[in-house]
């Protein structure tokens, strides 16, 4: 799985890569500016403590174990970034291949089914948040609605595929309109990263 550093990464492809799908501009706020502050306030969180070594994936389950909202919030909330950028992908979309065809073909039925459930979960998600694509214990596929910084890493459960549906995921590009949005997400989806977070 991911490892991601207490540092803004770098983006795998440059800022202009998805437009139109998702602009420069909606790079520049989400990226440059959301995701940066969430990587900030979690340093400034964690400075001068023992939570400074520690791994943001550690940081993660302290935060939410211990109900500390803000730490669990700005350290959800920098890697599901970090991974979300790693979902997108310039030579992205087309139907999934390999393992990850298979397992959505034997868990869900069929790709447009899958795509139509991830999709509803998605656009139905009430206020801020993300669907997620996770795989449990056993190795079965599961589409996660999961409500404003949550994420399957504190249920145990491995993080495949992720939208991010914050309003400031796709306002600028989209305004409301959320449905366009994800059905966007299917042309720049990153079927070799998702294969890669397999277990
Ligand atoms: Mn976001």
């Amino acid at each position: 799985m991911m490892k991601i550093d207490l540092a803004l990464p770098a983006l795998p492809y440059i800022k202009s890569a998805l437009t139109p799908i998702i602009t420069e501009e909606t790079f520049d706020y989400h990226y440059g500016k959301h995701h940066a502050a969430y990587v900030n306030n979690l340093a400034a969180l964690v400075k001068d403590s023992p939570l400074a070594t520690a791994s943001v994936e550690d940081i993660i389950q302290v935060g939410f174990k211990e109900n500390n909202a803000a730490l669990f919030n700005n350290a959800a909330q920098h890697w599901n970034h970090s991974f979300f950028w790693n979902c997108l992908s310039p030579n992205g979309g087309k139907m999934p291949n390999g393992k990850i065809a298979e397992l959505i073909h034997r868990d869900f039925g069929s790709f447009e089914k899958f795509k139509e459930q991830f999709s509803t979960t998605a656009v139905k998600l009430f206020g801020s948040g993300w669907a997620w694509l996770a795989q449990t214990d056993s190795g079965n596929l599961e589409i996660l609605p999961m409500k404003d910084a949550h994420t399957p890493l504190t249920e145990g459960k491995t993080p495949i595929l992720t939208l991010d549906v914050w309003e400031h995921a796709y306002y600028i590009d989209y305004r409301n309109a959320r449905l366009k949005f994800v059905e966007g997400f299917w042309e720049i989806v990153n079927w070799d990263f998702a294969n890669r977070n397999l277990k």
